[in-house]
């Protein structure tokens, strides 16, 4: 099913006036950027005319629309994902081919737009692509960021934080809405005045400042079904051009005040993944997009339904974590000051129309806003805020008379702050959590209170990924095989990879499967000489952790288990090893020093390893610098082991775990977020499980902790390893890492010691290690295995996951588009 565009010749010729048009240049003497430019003209060319048809489709059928809120959408690069759902990847491959380029090489001129941090924002991506795959009518709601996440290098072993300015050169597939700018209002304050029409008050915005929100819209293509829906992420620019002439003089500095706050609110996303800074221009940035992106859906809304009493009946929000939770507030205020509704009628379309998810229990995590500042920045959306925590109180009050417990617990402003989860929960009329033991927590632990008053709210959506981007586009070899093998069905039915088990016990499926990934590891082989200047050997076990660098994701346990096992081959040379390349890829927020130091550990323990020679090349350990989606696709792709050792507990889901199970590759890991339901999935036979389960961690923590200094007093293999941290070993200065060996240990921090359980997992973790080592040896064994983690990833697939939001909270009609 191709386009007629997608015709070899036509595509050609396509891409030729496009150079000639953008360039005024011949396809010979454009560069490599110029032909992606002109290659994603044409393409989007084809995009937009589905584009048309979906939006006549959903004009004509009026299906009820998810709006995803969302700080970040961390889309990766757009060409060879549309390529991929338009299903032309391999006639525009040749038709490259033919006019003399390689379409991977044109593929990677692109920018990767990275407007998330981590998981949170790659599953934003993930969702929509399984939204328009499944024709429902979906909106992204969110922020066109100046600078995403920053580029990382590595200098001299340490991280160093470079802009991403990916749009530089022009985005080709983004689409500037003007007509459809919204006014958003920050600061000032409150009038009240009585309005005889309505026998009560009014509430009148004075004295703000406004900023207008300008939308840009990016497609998002269905795969093989001509939808198109719409990621509309907000620009924000200044409103003084326009209104100059109203300035009088003394309006002067509010006029420079709001062009610069224009100017500040959308230029950079926090780099901050799990973690609340509680930055005031971050609350810009929240209720900046949250405003413009209420108002566009109310408008549109409008333009088809007159009764703003049933906008629920059409319309759900979904709030990603708390960042969009003003959300609630902004509803009430529209509703009431602009639409007219009383209080009780907009608390109603309000309830029914916002859903929270709860992506984290870090307690660092939760957002908690200075009433201070929440009251100068948005004076009338706190006004709000607060009749809704009176409310809520009074809820509380009748539920549990006299239990003062309860209010300190729950209010929604308590000791001076907004407390954003609360809001979120009080209001919406879903709370779900990212994974069966992630929520189970939330109802027994965190969220206690909430869900003994109100259960019904409380439901889980385990996470899932899409497989056209991570399986279909990254492993083409794979991808290939599979569908040789089961048919093509898999693509957008993955439980469909079920079928591959009849091969888990041939040889000669099993041998296809590991030549397969030796290709693939090959291939992240060049890629890491190119990059790295690092040679690692393709026959050696491929040994991956590539995620944010967080404490709690404990790569901290995984580097001083590498060093253990280089004290091991230098102190048994002849022990029995089985070569490893033990691969790391992560970035860590600007601002986080232990984390940042952490880096520079595994580099420094690289260097010493790598490059000592007594140990015959056992052990290679690769920091692969700036770890984002495009080169994620080919890590994936390439893994023998998937390292997924996060403290259990703590870990809600995590998604990179489905996607090296996709990938073939079998799990190492804790009893944490969706590693629970893998393990169910494939079998313990299939997967390393080690550590402590969440149960024991949350009772030690509950008790004020463990003693490290136990297993180190008593474990001399344990003691050498973190000896080594301040011994020079990896470090002329002895002093570099003692934060790391302090962090562990507490003989300086009044912190508790190892918050993270690591010297507490450390036997657990390396027993694990042995047990894969000696799987791996087996070489059919572990083909078996392998191939039996593709084939029972079916459940992780994003598209199950939506099913699932549509069947239980959003209930969505799916629509189909013809085209003409
Ligand atoms: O969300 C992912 C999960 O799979 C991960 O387990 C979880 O850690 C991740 C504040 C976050 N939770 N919270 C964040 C990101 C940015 C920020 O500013 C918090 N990210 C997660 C998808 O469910």
């Amino acid at each position: 099913m191709t386009n007629e565009m997608f015709k070899k010749e036509a595509f050609k010729k396509s891409v030729k006036d496009n150079v000639k048009f953008l360039y005024r240049k011949t396809i010979e003497e454009a560069t490599q950027e110029q032909i992606f430019q002109a290659v994603s003209y044409s393409v989007k060319d084809v995009i937009i005319d589905n584009w048309l048809a979906t939006q006549k489709a959903y004009d004509e059928q009026d299906p009820k629309i998810v709006y995803y809120m969302s700080m970040e959408f961390l889309m990766g690069r757009a060409l060879g994902n549309n390529l991929i759902n338009l299903c032309a990847y391999g006639e525009v491959k040749e038709a490259l081919e033919e006019l003399g380029f390689d379409l991977n090489c044109i593929e990677d001129q692109e920018p990767d737009p990275a407007l998330g941090n981590g998981g949170l924002g790659r599953l934003a991506a993930c969702f929509l692509d399984s939204l328009a795959t499944l024709n429902y009518a979906a909106y992204g709601c969110g922020i066109r960021y100046h600078y995403g996440m920053f580029k990382q290098k590595i200098q001299n072993g340490y991280q160093i934080e470079v802009p991403d300015n990916w749009l530089k050169n022009g985005y080709p597939f983004e689409l500037r809405r003007p007509e459809y700018a919204k006014e958003v209002h920050f600061g000032g304050y409150v009038r009240v005045e009585y309005d005889p029409e309505k026998g009560g008050n009014k509430f009148i915005h004075e004295g703000y400042q406004a900023v207008k929100a300008i939308p840009y819209d990016m497609p998002i293509t269905g795969y093989d079904n001509d939808v198109v829906n719409t990621l509309r992420i907000w620009d924000a620019e200044p409103i003084v051009d326009f209104e100059l002439d109203s300035f009088d003089k003394g309006d002067y500095k509010k006029a420079v005040e709001q062009e610069n706050l224009a100017r500040n609110i959308v230029e950079v996303l926090y780099p901050n993944d799990n973690h609340y800074a509680g930055k005031e221009l971050r609350l810009k940035q929240q209720y900046f997009f949250v405003s413009a992106s209420l108002q566009a859906a109310i408008a549109k809304y409008k333009k088809k339904h007159d009764d703003i009493h049933k906008l629920y009946e059409k319309v759900t929000f979904q709030m990603n974590d708390t960042h969009p939770t003003v959300a609630v507030a902004e509803l009430m205020r529209i509703l009431m000051d602009e639409e007219g509704l009383g209080w009780d009628e907009a608390w109603e379309v309000t309830r029914k129309s916002v859903a929270y998810t709860n992506h984290t229990i870090m307690s660092e995590a939760l957002e908690k806003w200075p009433i201070e500042l929440f009251s100068r920045l948005l004076p009338r959306v706190y006004q709000i805020i607060e009749e809704i925590n009176r409310r809520f109180i009074l809820e509380i009050q009748a539920k549990y008379p006299g239990n003062y417990e309860k209010i300190k617990k729950m209010a929604i402003i308590y000791d001076g702050q907004v407390k954003m989860a609360h809001l979120a929960i009080a209001a919406g009329y879903s709370v779900n959590g990212v994974a069966r033991l992630h929520t189970e927590i939330l109802k027994n632990q965190e969220l206690k209170d909430f869900y003994e008053m109100m259960p019904e709210k409380f439901n889980n959506k385990t996470n899932g990924i899409t497989q056209r981007r991570f399986l279909l586009h990254a492993n083409p070899l794979l991808a290939d095989w599979i569908t040789e093998h089961i048919g093509p069905d898999w693509v957008t039915d993955l439980p469909q990879l079920k079928k591959l088990a009849v091969y888990a016990d041939d040889e000669k499926a099993l041998q296809e499967f590991m030549n397969i990934k030796f290709k693939n590891k090959e291939r992240l082989a060049k890629y890491i000489l190119e990059h790295n200047g690092v040679e690692v050997d393709p026959h050696s076990i491929f040994d991956v952790q590539v995620k944010r660098l967080h404490e709690y994701k404990r790569q901290l346990l995984n580097i001083l288990h590498v060093i253990y096992l280089y004290n091991q081959i230098k102190m048994h040379p002849e022990m029995e090893f089985y070569p490893r390349t033990f691969i790391f890829g992560a970035k860590a927020s600007a601002g986080y020093a232990t984390a940042k130091k952490i880096i520079k550990l595994i580099n420094s323990v690289a260097d010493v390893v790598n490059n000592d020679t007594s140990i015959n090349g056992k052990i290679k350990v690769v920091f692969i610098e700036n770890y984002r989606v495009s080169n994620a696709e080919w890590i994936f792709a390439a893994a023998d082991v998937s390292e997924q050792i996060s403290t259990a507990s703590k870990e809600a889901s995590g998604t990179g775990n489905m996607k090296f199970m996709l990938n073939g590759a079998p799990t190492l890991g804790t009893m944490d977020g969706a590693n629970v339901e893998i393990v169910e999935e494939v079998g313990a036979e299939n997967a390393f499980i080690f550590g402590l389960s969440s149960d024991e961690v949350i009772n030690y923590e509950n008790n004020g902790g463990y003693d490290p200094n136990v297993i180190y007093n008593t474990d001399e293999e344990i003691r050498q390893v973190l000896m080594q941290l301040i011994n020079g070993t990896f470090s002329n200065d002895t002093e570099l890492f003692r934060d790391l060996y302090d962090s562990l240990l507490n003989t300086k921090n009044t912190d508790r010691a190892d918050r993270y359980f690591i010297l507490a997992d450390f036997r657990s973790y390396a027993d694990a290690q042995k047990r894969v080592e000696a799987a791996y040896r087996d070489e059919k064994g572990w083909a078996k295995k392998a191939l039996l983690n593709t084939a029972c990833s079916g459940k992780f697939t994003s598209d199950r996951t939506i099913q699932e939001y549509v069947d239980d909270i959003w209930h969505l009609d799916k629509v189909i588009v013809r085209k003409k």
